[in-house]
């Protein structure tokens, strides 16, 4: 050890490594001064940098935009730890190349149509009582009409559903405060039958609109479709959503940006689509009583449309449970306040933000105060009749975020590139500071909750510009770390974020999230049920019928066993496989050379690939995770063999191990039993059975162990026939079993020396 240390830097001066002055002892002045930093880059550093092995107060999870996923990023480090699939395959998580995961992605085809991709817009994480409970996650996917759910204990998609009526939709994932429903708003109209064609000169009278909101059951954290419905709208184009919380819970509020009902058409000379749609001063805000709602599909009053649930706008209307209010010029943002009193619409083409009242806006109703019908029937609350007040921020004011300071506000002006922070009870801006660049959602800790934690706002900004080192003409996006703890706000940190253009994120205390570190074994994690494919050490099999061939496999460091697969060409192949591992981040992949199959099996997870074995040849499989020091080893055959086929050479060749060489095997175990000797004298003079981890991992370890008899007795009857073959390579074996129980060993003690482990007296 020494003579390498002493080699080592002998190496490092002679390559001129260490030969300046500043080597040695460089000081925060220098190191501020080398790299032009301030006092203030200081502060933002001190203020955002994670010591290795510390972690993050708040978890962010992002919408992926194009790219179809989640990112989960930690704030303030803003570190990215996960990418979820969601709408699109992604190899690393078997996404798409295994069989529960395709299941998945299946359930998101349109109409018979595969669709691999989603432009995923709005993430929710659910509540209880109108604050994150950390359980599940909901994101929507604008550009094929789909809303997804994650399962918080292990970060993977559960199900996606298609929106039965919509051609597109984007306000949506919200949540009510109980998560009793997940909502989602159509976004350009559309006939609501599938598959039925009307020009766009019957715009009016057959494209519409509309809300569904998708019962969810937490129990099965599952949304049903059958308990499911929608409110047909007017062709308005509506657009972001909120629930009502507090006081307006049972009610949810939706934007619209094109109540114009414009159809453009340059190329038969008519405007364009953006003229047309922005003419009126005006759009609507609307209002919907969705706890109503949901008792009149409960009396029976909804239609079916495609099969699914619609409560007419007539119905609507007549029952009393939708309502207009205009809203200034092309609104987009809408967000209720932590209190449930006002409601917060930002005017992308107006400099002001609006906040309507709920309190007037029921009043009205209750009055039957309207000015007028809208061309559906749908009653119109005066402007003046639901406002508060109207709060001039700046230009293209889009969405709004809340602090846990009463009444402080955060909205972004995506024109201005600022984030303008107010007091929506005193009507007045309280600071701006500018972001890069042109700024679309912004996001505060658990900032659409009842209780917005504060403390810090990421900007997510549409162009980064000039705000990274220059990777072609496709530049990432930045989301910016402000710290909105003091009066002024401070910007501490840049993030490219190089995945498809995130739309809204959400943050939530790190504290209530309990993702769990492995599965029960045997565990389908698509469906949370047991895995019919499942098997314990020692049951693994290949069976086959007619020219259907079913391998049983397990996954245990550093072998999958069965380590050859022969079957013949046409045979259809399913390849089940369990991680026996109890140990965390004991990840194994499984990948066949050509066959486009892929897994990610996690400890306890039982995954199940399937293919044609249509080429005939000769295809390695292999372990893609580097497990363990033998990773390399984790390794087998798939040998696809021609119709018929007999072989002539009956033996495998051998390596001609002597004797020598299993006495040298036999005393490498000899000295591996005294490390694990110590390690288990270690362990044991613990209270370590106060750590569930430990204890898997100790069960993990005796499960290793536990293999050795059987290799030894078969390293020892082939000894005894002087087959120093085998003998060599059983006792091989049991080195191997040894130095995995040795490296699990090794890995409790650690942790138990990290975590404070008492000595037992
Ligand atoms: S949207 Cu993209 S900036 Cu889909 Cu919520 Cu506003
Ligand atoms: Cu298992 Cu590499």
């Amino acid at each position: 050890m020494k003579r390498l240390a002493i080699k080592t830097v002998a190496v490092l001066l002679a390559t001129g490594f260490g030969a300046g002055p500043a080597w040695a002892a460089e000081t925060l002045q220098d190191v501020m001064k080398r790299r032009g930093l301030g006092q203030q880059d200081l502060m933002a550093a001190v203020k955002t940098y994670t010591p290795s092995g510390k972690r993050d107060e708040f978890l962010a999870f992002s919408s992926g935009g194009q790219s179809g996923q989640v990112l989960v990023y930690g704030i303030p480090s803003m570190r990215i730890l996960k990418y979820i699939a969601v709408f699109t395959p992604e190899p690393w998580q078997g996404y798409g190349y295994d069989e529960e995961s395709k299941a998945i992605l299946k359930d998101g085809w349109i109409e018979g149509k595969e669709i691999t991709w989603g432009d995923s817009h709005h993430p929710a994480i659910s509540e209880t009582l109108g604050q994150y409970d950390g359980q599940f996650l909901f994101i929507n996917d604008k550009a094929n009409p789909r809303l997804a759910v994650i399962d918080l204990r292990d970060f993977e998609t559960k199900q996606i559903v298609v929106n039965p009526i919509y051609k597109s939709e984007h306000g949506g994932a919200f949540v009510t405060p109980d998560t009793e429903y997940v909502f989602e708003a159509a976004q350009y109209a559309a006939p609501l039958e599938r598959g039925k064609f009307y020009p766009l000169e019957e715009f009016n009278e057959k494209y519409r609109g509309g809300m569904t909101y998708w019962k969810f059951d937490r129990e099965a954290g599952r949304l049903v479709p059958a308990q499911s419905f929608s409110i047909e709208l007017p062709p308005y184009s509506q657009d972001l959503s909120d629930a009502g919380k507090g006081p307006s819970n049972g009610w949810s509020f939706t934007n619209s940006f094109c109540s114009e009902r414009y159809v453009g058409g340059i190329e038969k000379g008519r405007p364009p689509f953006e003229a047309g749609c922005s003419a009126k001063d005006t759009d609507y805000l609307h209002v919907i009583n969705w706890k109503k709602a949901a008792e009149l599909v409960a009396q029976g009053k909804a239609q079916k449309i495609n099969g699914h649930n619609v409560l007419t706008m007539d119905t609507a209307v007549k029952e009393g449970i939708l309502f207009l209010v205009p809203e200034p010029k092309s609104p987009h943002g809408v967000d209720v306040t932590p209190d449930g009193k006002y409601i917060i619409v930002s005017g992308k083409l107006d400099t002001h933000v609006s906040v309507y009242s709920f309190d007037k806006i029921q009043a009205a109703i209750k009055a039957g105060k309207f000015e007028s019908k809208d061309p559906y029937g749908i009653p119109v609350i005066g402007m003046r009749d639901a406002l508060q007040t109207q709060v001039q921020l700046g230009l293209g004011p889009l969405h709004t975020q809340y602090d846990a300071k009463q009444c402080v506000a955060y909205t972004s002006l995506y024109v201005d590139s600022q984030v303008a922070k107010w007091n929506y009870c005193e009507g007045k801006v309280l600071d701006k500071i500018p972001v890069h660049y042109n700024i679309g959602h912004l996001m505060t800790m658990e900032g659409d909750s009842t209780k917005p934690k504060g403390r810090y706002l990421v900007a997510l900004n549409k162009l980064s510009v000039d705000r990274f080192n220059p990777v072609g003409p496709l530049h990432p996006q930045n989301h910016q770390l402000i710290d909105i703890g003091n009066d002024k706000m401070q910007l501490l940190y840049d993030m490219p974020l190089p995945l498809g253009e995130p739309h809204y994120a959400v943050a939530i205390e790190a504290a209530k999230l309990k993702p769990g570190v492995r599965y029960k074994v045997g565990t389908n994690s698509r469906t949370d049920k047991d895995h019919p494919g499942k098997v314990r050490a020692g049951e693994e099999r290949i069976e086959r019928k007619g020219n259907k061939v079913t391998v049983y496999g397990t996954l245990i460091r550093s072998h999958i066993t069965p380590e050859i697969i022969e079957v013949e060409i046409g045979d259809e192949v399913t390849v089940n496989l369990t991680n026996l591992e109890r140990a965390e981040d004991e990840t194994h992949g499984f990948a066949i050379s050509t066959y486009n199959v892929h897994a990610s099996i996690e400890p306890g997870k039982t995954v199940s690939v399937k293919f044609k074995a249509d080429k005939e040849g000769v295809y390695p499989y292999y372990c893609t995770e580097f497990c363990s020091a033998l990773h390399l080893e984790m390794q087998g055959y798939l040998l696809v063999k021609p119709k018929g086929w007999t072989p002539t050479k009956k033996e495998i060749a051998k390596a001609a191990y002597t004797e020598t060489d299993y006495r040298a095997t036999l005393k490498k175990i000899v000295d591996t039993q005294a490390v694990i000797d110590s390690v288990v004298a270690f362990i044991t003079s613990t209270n370590y059975k106060d750590f569930p981890d430990v204890v898997g991992m100790v069960e993990d370890a005796t499960d290793q162990l536990g293999k050795i008899p059987d290799a030894k007795s078969r390293h020892e009857a082939a000894a005894a026939k002087k087959d120093w073959e085998h003998a060599n390579l059983w006792a091989e074996q049991v080195y191997q079993y040894q130095v995995k129980a040795a490296d699990i060993g090794l890995r409790a003690k650690t942790y138990l020396e990290q975590n404070g482990a008492k000595k037992l007296k």
